[in-house]
């Protein structure tokens, strides 16, 4: 009779239902994890196929990034050679404490006016593949060069 009870008594699920709903959680996280993941995986591949229309919404498919910064005394563009494809918009920063250009050694493309110290930007999208080098017109010494592929 009380062997028979006991038997009962652990034959009922009582943590069972706690039991499934932890499964259940799990599965969910896990579901939304993976999802979130590919999801990002198909943005980086975007970039690839959005170089076909030449247009000039094709600005924001990609931004590449010049900071200025000054290093030992001497103010320069990071990355002094930066390679873009053609419909790539480039952004240059000011994190320095002194005003800058962003001036075409050509004279024409890129003349950007004052960037100001501090958090300044100037942005241009290149839209025909070539070489462009450019400097500073405050600091002639401050040079850079894009190169637009495509
Ligand atoms: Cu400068």
């Amino acid at each position: 009779m009380n062997s028979l009870t006991l038997t009962k008594a652990r034959d009922i699920p009582w943590w069972s239902g706690i039991l499934v709903a932890g499964i259940l959680l799990l599965a969910g996280c896990g579901t939304s994890t993976s999802s979130s993941s590919s999801t990002s995986a198909n943005t980086a591949t975007a970039p690839t196929s959005t170089a076909a229309p030449a247009g000039t919404t094709s600005s924001n498919s990609s931004v590449a990034q010049v900071k200025i910064s000054e290093t030992n005394d001497k103010y320069g563009f990071a990355p002094a050679t930066l390679t873009v494809a053609k419909g790539t918009r480039v952004e240059w920063s000011n994190a320095s404490d002194a005003p800058h250009t962003v001036t075409s050694d050509s004279g024409t493309t890129l003349a950007s006016s004052i960037i100001s110290p501090s958090g300044g930007t100037f942005d241009f999208t290149f839209t025909q593949s070539g070489t462009y080098t450019y400097h500073c017109t405050v600091h002639p010494y401050m040079k850079g060069t894009i190169v637009v592929t495509g």
